[in-house]
């Protein structure tokens, strides 16, 4: 029998989060960074996720051998915990020079503080110990048609990217599409759009791409299929679950929250691509409801994780020999009762 994939999971301390939206307050004390990791090791996951800040707070305000010293300070502790750093990503949503977006903003200053913010991100991840950089490219989209060119902006983007890849030899580069929110359109919406920037840069081999659950659903698009798609080109380098109720904000639902039946397809790619074997790590990007009690605080990552684990069982225990023959009589009406009567037993 062929050996099982086990998986390895992990988080950002941007998931243990305190419940603010645009229309009201946090419902949650703010913990800090130690209190998150403690947390993360409690829980028994294996990775952290980090925005370049979340390694090193202030990081504007600091020299890059401050910003060095404080990764390899950073480093030690994960060590000491036996927690990996799984990818970071920088965040170029907050800043006063990321108004206009990062690498596709009209101001040239404003896109080399982008860059920069980039290569300090790619030095961090090295000295965490992993070479995937994320691009959620939040802000490279516009709210005016008018104001930008699609097509520069790709330009931009790439020359960005080439930056990345000359600055370490080592370093992937997984570029996680969202269509829209905060922008109304972005510029990389789905991982098609993904997949085709990746052969315009200088080295395609290291350019690939990180699924998250709820942006496809943001798209239009089915998750499972936007993982199978990805893993046919062995670019899924990383993946968000989580779930999403439709077209709305982006909600970022416990995995299998709204959706079970696509929780589970998404679950049976993964498995039938061997996700995790190369290393990959399952990641929930997952928020506390709004309402969630201060006690009550992680059970989103535990649920999500314990959802995924059964959906793992489910995936292993579905009768593929039965369903096989199903398809071959085109007996879809009974496929799609055997899939329900499966799931709900
Ligand atoms: C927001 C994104 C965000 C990123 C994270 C890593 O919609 O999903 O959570 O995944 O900032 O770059
Ligand atoms: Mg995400």
């Amino acid at each position: 029998m062929a050996k099982q994939q086990t998986y390895r999971f992990c988080f950002g301390p941007w998931n243990i989060s305190e419940g603010s939206d645009p229309y009201g307050p946090t419902t949650r004390p703010p913990q800090t960074f130690d209190w998150k990791l403690a947390k993360l090791k409690e829980l028994g996951f294996d990775a952290m996720m980090f925005h370049d800040d979340d390694a090193v707070p202030d990081i504007d305000n600091k020299s890059e051998q401050q910003i060095r010293k404080e990764a390899k300070e950073l480093k030690k502790r994960l060590d000491g915990e036996g927690i990996a750093a799984e990818m970071v990503a920088p965040r170029l949503w907050f800043s006063p020079m990321t108004i206009d977006g990062a690498y596709t903003s009209n101001d040239k200053k404003c896109r080399q503080y982008a860059i920069d913010r980039s290569l300090r991100s790619i030095d961090i991840g090295k000295i965490l110990g992993t070479d995937l950089l994320v691009l959620w490219l939040a802000r490279e989209g516009t709210y005016l048609r008018e104001s930008k060119s699609a097509k520069r902006s790709l330009e931009l983007m790439v020359e960005a990217f080439d930056k990345m890849l000359a600055h370490d030899k080592k370093v992937r580069l997984a570029i996680e599409p969202k269509p829209n929110e905060p922008m109304d359109h972005a510029y990389i919406p789905t991982i098609g759009h993904a997949l085709a920037v990746a052969p315009l840069t200088r080295d395609p081999k290291r350019v690939g791409a990180l699924i998250e659950t709820a942006h496809c659903v943001l798209a239009g698009l089915d998750p499972a299929d936007e993982i199978d798609f990805a893993m046919t080109f062995g670019k899924l380098w990383s993946l968000h679950l989580n779930d999403q109720n439709g077209l709305k904000f982006d909600q970022d639902k416990p995995f299998g929250s709204t959706n079970l039946r696509s929780a589970f397809d998404q679950v049976r790619v993964l498995e039938r691509n061997k996700y995790g074997s190369r290393g990959e790590y399952v990641c929930f990007d997952v928020h506390p409801f709004r309402t969630t009690k201060v006690e009550h605080w992680l059970a989103h990552l535990d649920n999500s994780r314990r959802t995924f684990l059964k959906l793992v069982e489910k995936a292993r225990s579905f009768n593929d020999s039965k369903a096989e023959d199903l398809i071959a009589e085109r007996n879809y009406q009974a496929l799609d009762q055997m899939v329900i009567e499966h799931l709900l037993g």
